[in-house]
């Protein structure tokens, strides 16, 4: 009987005996395998939708579809990694009940989960921002959610509060210093409510996951090659990717570090990330959104220190644990990242105007 990996190939019109696969990357969401076909100087990655996560994956197939053609019409030389279709020609085949994508393998590629150069925090930040402003004259809402309020910070505030109204008393009991640090910084859900329906704050095409992991690197030059991981691909706040990147390239260590005494802030890192990003997007962003940039990094801090909490309290049904109290370790090491940020406020903000102005 073929696995699964196999009939998927098949439906791409390849047999059995001419693939191998192996599975690939370090990504929480969904299962990635490289797949190499006989005889072809050509691999493939091919992946399954985590319907846990993604309730309608087509929706993610059509925000790419869509993306894709306005790219390959408007700028033809951009690397955009979209979905091959498969002989049927849909974008992701149903193979025994799951959505699959395949999508080329960019040669010469590496991935990278902690950033060792501030160099490569300058190069990803100047991807992510060259598809937003590529994306810049793209009607953002063309593109549905593919995780409805993916972003929305009320939302994620609302969903900890109802976490914690229903939290077994033993896990409040646990969480209760970081239940009431999160609490305290509610101020930061009422300073985004504050700007969020301001019109020189709109809406744009954003990549929402903007993490090392989902930055192709040229192996031999360390060059950044392209953004991958479309999946979240939808309308957002420019704050979520700027914010993400604050949030996963300024620390040495990752949200699943335990000793505390490792999460800091490395501000050369932090200026890589500025000039990396403005360099594209500086042109683009308006001035109610530069006044913003030291803003993001604090509202995704706390949002992904409130997602781990909820997840904590919810009882771990979200994100994959090793460990049963691991949620509650990466909520601690958000707040302690956030407490960084705060501390480091002044300087923060002084690399951002110098940046701006230079
Ligand atoms: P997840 O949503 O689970 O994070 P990703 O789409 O980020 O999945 O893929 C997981 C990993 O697979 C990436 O971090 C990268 O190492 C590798 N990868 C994904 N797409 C490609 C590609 N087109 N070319 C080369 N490597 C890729
Ligand atoms: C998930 O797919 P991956 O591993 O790149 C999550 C992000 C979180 C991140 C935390 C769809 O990203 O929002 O920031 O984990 N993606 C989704 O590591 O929830
Ligand atoms: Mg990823």
């Amino acid at each position: 009987m073929s696995s699964t990996v196999e009939k998927v190939a098949e439906k791409y019109g390849y047999s059995p005996d001419q693939i191998q696969s192996q599975k690939f990357g370090t990504g929480h969401i969904n299962s990635t395998y490289l797949l190499s076909v006989d005889g072809e100087d050509k691999k493939f990655i091919l992946q399954s939708i985590n319907q846990n996560v993604f309730k309608d994956p087509l929706i993610i197939a059509q925000n790419v579809r869509l993306v894709g053609e306005y790219l390959k019409k408007n700028y033809p030389e951009y690397l955009f990694v979209g979905s091959i279709p498969a002989l049927s020609g849909e974008e992701m085949p149903l193979v025994d009940g799951v959505y699959w994508r395949m999508s080329r393998f960019i040669p010469n590629s590496v991935a990278y989960d902690t950033l060792s150069d501030p160099k490569q925090a300058f190069e990803a930040a100047e991807q992510f921002g060259r598809l937003s402003k590529l994306l810049s004259r793209f009607d953002p809402s063309l593109l549905r959610p593919s995780i409805p309020g993916f972003h929305d910070l009320n939302l994620r505030y609302d969903q900890f509060k109802e976490a914690h109204a229903n939290a077994e008393e033993g896990l409040k009991l646990k969480a209760s210093h970081q239940i009431e640090t999160a609490l305290s910084h509610s101020f930061i859900v009422d300073f985004f409510n504050s700007y969020k329906n301001s019109p020189d704050f709109p809406d744009r095409a954003m990549h929402h996951d903007t993490k090392i992991s989902n930055m192709l690197f040229d192996k031999t030059t360390n060059e950044g090659l392209c953004v991958i991981d479309l999946d979240t691909l939808m309308a957002g706040k420019f704050i979520s990717d700027l914010g993400d990147m604050m949030r996963t390239y300024v620390c040495a260590f990752s949200e699943n570090e335990a000793d505390m005494d490792k999460i800091f802030i490395r501000v050369e890192y932090f200026e890589a990330i500025i000039n990396g990003y403005l360099k594209e997007m500086g042109s683009i962003l308006t001035n109610t959104e530069k006044d913003l940039i030291l803003f993001s990094g604090k509202y995704l801090i706390y949002m992904q220190a409130l997602r781990f909490l909820t997840d904590y309290l919810n009882g771990n049904v979200y994100y994959p644990i090793s460990y049963p109290e691991q949620n509650l370790v990466r909520t601690v090491n958000q707040f302690k990242l956030l407490s960084e940020f705060f501390s480091k406020e002044k300087i923060l903000q002084s690399i951002v105007d110098k940046c701006l102005h230079s």
